[in-house]
């Protein structure tokens, strides 16, 4: 038998079974290219074998090409010599046999074979657009042949993964084998009967139009999301390409279009953001080997906002979840906003009505701490004070089952303080979610002194088990997101002071590619909510730096949506932000009375000034050991704060400007306005020795 390291060649009688074996996913790593082309070659040479199954080992079928090789100069084969193009060209059938994924590459691969079949649970997709680039191994001139250039479009430019039976019915797979059947017995049998069908189904040899409209409605649909990127448009033009080029020339077409990308500063952005997402989940100091507890039970105190966008986290991962609240009409209040959430959902389309009426029976309100004390997780929500948090705590440690964890989801208090209000302090940390809950993948879990290892391995579990992204912070006042942010938020209402409008920076913001600019989010989330944390601040630091701007909005009562006004003003019933004169003369006096010089900011001023304020603060929270890495508060900036991802994440970017331009920059600010802008020893040492963040080695997690 022929073998490789990676890829090896199995007979089953007259079928010959190539295998992968490239752990963990079986993406297209060193050899497996050569290895399926070389196993492919011997079946096709041995008299014996009739027709040929290509499948993988381990967890997955192929998840794709290997994305560390990318922007390494390494060489594809030229066309007509890849994996691919010898697949199809094989005069033996050959069988793809999918389980787990069979993404980008894996699918391109898939289609390249005569026929697919899955077990139910697989899925498949071309996510090439997430990382920056298209489907360059045939893939976007294949699938619109099979599925037709609208689903193609939809598909390739989403990047989503399609599950099995999707699949079948988009014609991408021919058959899904039953629950539980074995997929290379399967796969081998299907083989056998489609070895003397000829001539052999190619899915170069369909052929592929469309209405041209489609394109440009395409472009349109999605601007928006695809602001200032290069890849979803790319990706478009390849799909036209397919319709209106013979076979061939459409994959010289998707070459010359992947080439624009694959070097892209989006596309490094891009894989960098996905490399930093998996590094997250790592505990490099906690001890291995010691495994998540699993949950079954999990209960919410408190139905707020905050509550009951965690419960319906809960519930739209499939738990039965416990809400509670101190008092019936709080609680009621608590479900009604629930239920209006998810009835909003619906109206968009984006929630089925049966799933809601599934997601609203999981989420059961209950009286008092009686009905919970079963639970065997629970996460605090309750006003953020540090007074209604505490007896909150000591009631939950009396009643809730002694192995139960206790979570908090607190935004900045101090964690410890909370845990020894408990007889059980290893089993409380912080899970601090964004809001609104639901909807914001970050989970923030903040590990206090005395937290076990096994509470936090669980808390980093429990956000993964609801979609979340989790990501481990120290305790500190705001642990690392929102303290990173922090500065930010100062910054922003200082840039009105001498001279800026809310609606100037929010443009800037928004052309840089967050979702909404800082202003409208503040009226969003409620001005009264930053207020409090300024007051706490203030009253414990008497150097603490004011916005006076930010409070005499609040003394106005202009709390931001919710009272029709805050930085903007809003009409009855609509969430359009309009420019308000009477903000402008607000600022123009506040500015006065302070004495501010006023000035005229370029709009790369105003970037900076906001983003290298946090910049600097991200390097102390590495330096005090509160982090373990600069690329995770960069998942904490993609995940809570709307980030644009095709820019990495905080560090990066500052990495791309230059780590001793924003330390000159910071110095120069640290001249003019003072202390707030000391620059911190971690960026100037980075600065002296001229060393990325991204590489920034923290101090030792405290
Ligand atoms: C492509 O195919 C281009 C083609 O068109 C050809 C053009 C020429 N490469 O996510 P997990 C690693 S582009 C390298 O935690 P899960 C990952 O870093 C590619 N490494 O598992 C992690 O490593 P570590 C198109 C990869 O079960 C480990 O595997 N394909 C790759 O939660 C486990 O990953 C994609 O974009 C890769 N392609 O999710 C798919 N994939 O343990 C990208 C994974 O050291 N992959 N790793 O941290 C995924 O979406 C998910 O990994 C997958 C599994 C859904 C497959």
């Amino acid at each position: 038998m022929s073998e490789t390291p990676v890829v090896r060649l199995e007979k089953d009688g007259d079928i010959g079974v190539i295998i992968v074996n490239y752990p963990p996913v079986n993406a297209l790593g060193p050899g497996v290219s050569d290895g399926i082309i070389d196993c492919l070659n011997k079946a096709n040479a041995d008299p014996s074998i009739k027709a040929i199954v290509l499948m993988g080992d381990g967890r997955s079928f192929i998840a794709g090409a290997d994305i560390r090789g990318f922007g390494t100069g390494r060489k594809r084969p030229p066309i007509g010599e890849r994996t691919y193009d010898v697949l199809d060209a094989s005069p033996k059938p050959v069988v793809a046999a999918i389980h787990g994924y069979a993404l980008g590459g894996g699918l391109e691969n898939a289609l390249a074979c005569h026929y697919r079949i899955a077990v139910p649970a697989a899925k498949v997709g071309l996510p090439e657009v997430l990382i920056g680039i298209l489907p360059g191994g045939g893939g976007t001139q294949r699938l619109p042949r099979v599925v037709g250039a609208q689903v193609a479009l939809e598909m390739i430019t989403s990047g989503r993964h399609v599950p099995a039976p999707e699949a079948a019915k988009l014609g991408i797979i021919n058959q899904v084998l039953p629950e539980g059947a074995n997929l290379r017995d399967a796969a081998v049998a299907y083989a056998r009967k489609i070895a003397d069908i000829r001539p052999l189904p190619r899915v170069r040899d369909k052929t592929v139009t469309a209405d041209p409209g489609i394109f440009d409605a395409m472009r349109k649909s999605i601007a928006r999301r695809a602001r200032n990127q290069k890849a979803p448009y790319n990706c478009i033009a390849a799909v036209e390409a397919a319709c209106t080029l013979p076979f061939d020339d459409g994959i010289r077409r998707e070459a010359e279009l992947f080439g624009e990308l694959e070097n892209s500063d989006e596309a490094k952005a891009l894989r960098y953001a996905f490399f930093a997402e998996r590094e997250v989940a790592k505990l490099p100091d906690l001890p291995v080997g010691v495994a998540p507890r699993d949950f079954t039970a999990p209960a919410v105190i408190g139905a707020g906002t905050m509550g009951g966008g965690i419960a319906m986290s809960f519930a739209d991962f499939g738990y039965d979840v416990k809400i509670m609240d101190a008092t019936q009409p709080a609680l009621d209040r608590g479900m009604e906003r629930i239920r209006n959430n998810y009835a909003t959902s619906v109206k968009r389309g984006s929630l089925a009505e049966d799933e809601m009426q599934r997601r609203l029976a999981r989420i059961h309100p209950v009286a008092g701490y009686d009905d919970i004390r079963d639970c065997d997780v629970v996460v605090e929500a309750v006003f953020e004070e540090m007074d209604v948090k505490k007896p909150v705590f000591a009631k939950l440690d009396e009643v809730m089952r002694p192995d139960a964890f206790l979570f908090t989801n607190s935004s900045a208090l101090d964690i410890d303080a909370l845990a020894d209000t408990t007889k059980r302090p290893e089993k409380v940390a912080g899970t601090h979610f964004f809001s609104p809950a639901n909807v914001m993948k970050l989970l923030e879990v903040v590990r206090g002194a005395k937290s076990s290892p096994e509470t936090l391995f669980t808390a980093m579990a429990l956000g993964r088990r609801i979609g979340k992204i989790s990501a481990m912070a120290g305790n500190t006042d705001g642990f690392v997101a929102n303290r990173s942010r922090a500065p930010f938020n100062s910054e922003m209402v200082i840039l009105l002071e001498e001279g800026c409008l809310p609606e100037q920076v929010d443009k800037v913001m928004v052309d840089f590619g967050y979702p909404m600019g800082p202003f409208a989010v503040g009226d969003l989330a409620g001005l009264d909510i930053g207020a409090a944390g300024r007051r706490r601040r203030a009253l414990a630091n008497p150097n603490y730096r004011k916005l006076p701007i930010a409070d005499k909005l609040v003394e106005m009562g202009r709390y931001g949506q919710k009272t029709g006004a805050g930085w903007y003003r809003y009409e009855k019933g609509d969430r359009t932000p309009h420019p308000d004169p009477e903000v402008a003369a607000i600022i123009k006096s506040v500015a006065a009375e302070m004495g501010v010089p006023q000035k005229v900011f370029t709009d790369t001023e105003i970037l900076q000034r906001l983003l290298f304020s946090s910049v600097n603060e991200a390097c102390r929270i590495l330096e005090e050991g509160k982090a373990y890495r600069a690329s995770d508060v960069d998942v904490m900036w993609l995940h809570g704060f709307g980030f644009p991802r095709y820019r990495g994440g905080l560090m990066f970017w500052a990495d791309g400007i230059g780590v001793r331009n924003v330390y000159n920059q910071i110095a120069s600010w640290h001249q003019q306005y003072g202390e707030r802008w000391a620059p911190s020893r971690l960026l100037r040492e980075l600065a002296e020795t001229n060393t990325p963040f991204r590489e920034a080695k923290p101090a030792p997690f405290v």
